[in-house]
């Protein structure tokens, strides 16, 4: 893959992330203890454990748009009734019980940031999927499944120690969220919940992708001239 495709598919993303309103714009980050660097994806078919599995962490975009009829719960507290919502999940689920750990990874969304779900239990995740949810993915509800198949049970974060190297939890900068997973058995899922932007507002990311795309072709016509 050279620099033209990388520039054309992010100016691909910027033309989906204002048409769709709000999405998961990119990622960074160093790659897992997997030796799987982060990723953005469609929303996978099933978010059970171990029916869908990774070894790096995967973020995909759920419901958007979605007004609030009822005070929504997120870590640390709500987010008002009538406030309009955009959904995101990003998870990491290695097969079986094989560890993982991931990173001091950056996940910027179009839209701030106005809560995340993280609790190890999954009790919020699982009183909004039906909601916040993607269409067409299987999510299921608490109480389904015993054992390693239960899927409720320590799907959150099991510590907030940190974002760096070695550390699990997140922080939050306006558009931006570091997180760091380390996973066993079953697996981390994070929902993020982030304010929709209007499509006007989405112009001007796609005006400075095209921007450094020209920039781009001026320098490389340079350099092989
Ligand atoms: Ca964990
Ligand atoms: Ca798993």
């Amino acid at each position: 893959m050279n620099m033209f495709t990388i520039i054309g598919a992010a100016v691909i993303g910027a033309f989906s992330a204002s048409s769709a309103v709000a999405a998961i714009v990119s990622v960074s980050g160093p790659a897992s203890s997997g030796g799987t660097g982060p990723a953005i994806i469609g929303a996978p078919s099933d978010i059970l454990e171990d029916l869908v599995t990774n070894t790096g962490m995967e973020g995909f975009d759920e419901a958007q748009n979605v007004l609030l009829t009822a005070p929504l719960s997120v870590d640390g507290g709500t987010i008002a009734a009538g406030t309009r919502v955009d959904s995101h999940m990003i998870f990491l689920n290695s097969l079986g019980s094989t560890r993982i750990s991931h990173y001091d990874v950056d996940w910027t969304f179009s839209g701030r940031i106005l809560g995340v779900m993280s609790d190890s239990g999954g009790t919020l995740e699982a009183a909004s999927s039906s909601f916040l949810g993607a269409p067409g993915t299987n999510y299921t509800t608490p109480g389904a499944g015993t054992g390693a198949a239960a899927p409720f049970t320590a799907r959150g974060l099991e510590s907030n120690n940190g974002t760096g190297i070695g550390g699990e939890g997140y922080s939050v900068a306006g558009n931006v969220l570091t997180l760091g997973m380390v996973v066993t058995e079953p697996g981390d899922w994070v929902r993020v919940v982030t304010a929709p932007i209007p499509v006007p507002a989405a112009l001007p990311l796609l005006a400075g992708a095209l921007g450094g795309l020209g920039l781009l072709r001026g320098r490389k016509a340079k350099t092989a001239a």
